[in-house]
């Protein structure tokens, strides 16, 4: 069977992890997710320089060797793009319309970002560290290109998880991910983390750039009116896997299988409700649970009633937040961790399938699709969907 993959846009590449094809807890490169803005920039990584440079007591140019001898680190991140699932909000909200896919696990490695600030040493009166891709664009309403540019705040940019990243699950990035170098800023939205790195600016005002000020901003609601904020932690959601919606299941034992995900911190628990809501159950946690990791769950539903149901799942945090069931449209297009509605039909006339469900076995089978695919790179059914601005 060959993986079906949603391709929002090919340039820029805007496409799907397709997470129903491809439901194994680390997502293989090839199957990430990709979202970027502008087109993929080509680098020499001979010619390739990152500039360390502003609000520091030293400033630095680094070859990639340099960056290479410092010391590496690994770490296992879930990263979600802010507009995952957009295309799901009614009324519709403009911008590109991903389904569930937008969202992806791998394992990161690189050179802790702390250990490159510490060489440069942060001016007293630093306050942000900005960080540039080497992507640019005209963006409506404004004639000069505009870079890909983001910014850190200093206790999350000095954190030792947040790494400056040249390898995705052991191999080197890829240049739709950012070759040869990304940031990567565990359990926070995919924007922050700047692809094509070639410059990191200390600043001593806050940065006020077109990603930070004019898109990836959400409204928020406090007693004396409304602050704009800028998108950053993610914060704990759950998607259903399988069933799809729409499908038509037998009678007996059906299992839902899902992701639950909960930004910097690690998930608790995940609950079904197969009536709509007005009752839960505990789901099975499966393989690891850790902070900024996705955690794979099941759920078996044994049901002798035929009938339409709606299927829903919500997810809980290490740190005590559940997963809401509507959309705030204080958010816009951003930061979209609803339960989503599944509705299925129970057909009197089968029985049930029940489809694998475990983790283990899920990644023997990967492992096999992978070796497969290896040896059959075109084998996969692309569906191009409609995709619209940012
Ligand atoms: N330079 C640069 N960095 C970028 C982007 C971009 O367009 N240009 N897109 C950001 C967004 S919105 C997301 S969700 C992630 C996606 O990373 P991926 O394409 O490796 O999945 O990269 C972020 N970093
Ligand atoms: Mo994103």
């Amino acid at each position: 069977m060959a993986v079906h993959q949603k391709v929002l846009s090919t340039t820029p590449e805007n496409r799907e992890t397709p997470l129903a094809d491809v439901p194994s807890w680390v997502t293989p490169n090839r199957w990430f997710f990709v979202r970027s803005h502008y087109e993929t920039p080509e680098i020499d990584v001979a010619q390739w320089r990152l500039k360390v440079a502003g609000a520091f007591q030293r400033e630095l140019e680094l070859t990639w060797e340099q960056l290479d001898s410092l010391p590496h680190r690994s770490i296992f991140v879930t990263m979600e793009c802010a507009g995952n699932g957009r295309s799901f909000l009614k009324p519709y909200v403009e911008g590109v319309q991903w389904t569930a896919g937008a969202v992806g696990h791998a394992e990161w490695s690189g050179v802790p970002l702390h250990v490159v600030l510490e060489r440069a040493s942060l001016a007293a009166a630093a306050v942000e560290v900005v960080f540039y891709g080497s992507d640019s664009g005209v963006e409506h309403g404004h004639g000069e290109p505009t870079a890909f540019a983001r910014s850190l705040p200093l206790d999350k940019a000095l954190h030792a998880d947040t790494l400056l990243v040249t390898h995705m699950n052991g191999e080197m990035l890829e240049p739709s991910h950012g070759y040869p170098l990304r940031l990567i800023v565990p359990g926070w939205y995919g924007v922050a983390s700047v692809k094509w790195l070639t410059r990191i600016e200390a600043v001593t005002t806050p940065f006020r750039g077109y990603y930070q000020t004019a898109k990836y901003t959400i409204k928020h609601r406090t007693g004396g009116g409304v602050r704009t904020d800028v998108v950053g932690p993610m914060p704990v959601k759950s998607e259903i896997i399988r069933p799809i919606d729409g499908s038509v299941l037998g009678i007996g034992a059906n299992r839902l299988f899902g992701m639950a995900w909960a930004g910097e911190h690690a998930v608790a628990a995940v609950e079904v409700s197969v009536d709509g809501g007005l009752s839960w159950q505990r789901a099975e946690l499966q393989g690891p649970r850790a902070a900024y990791s996705w955690t794979a769950w099941e759920y078996l539903w044994e049901t002798a009633a035929p009938g339409e149901y709606t299927l829903l799942a919500r997810a809980i945090s290490a740190d005590g937040h559940v997963q809401p069931m509507n959309h705030d449209f204080d958010r816009g297009g951003y930061l979209i961790n609803f339960s989503r509605p599944i509705n299925v039909r129970l057909d009197a006339s089968r029985l049930s399938q029940d489809f694998v469900g475990d983790v283990a076995k899920l990644q023997r089978e990967m492992a096999a699709v992978a070796r497969e695919r290896s040896r059959q790179p075109l084998d996969a059914d692309i569906e191009f969907m409609s995709g619209a601005g940012i």
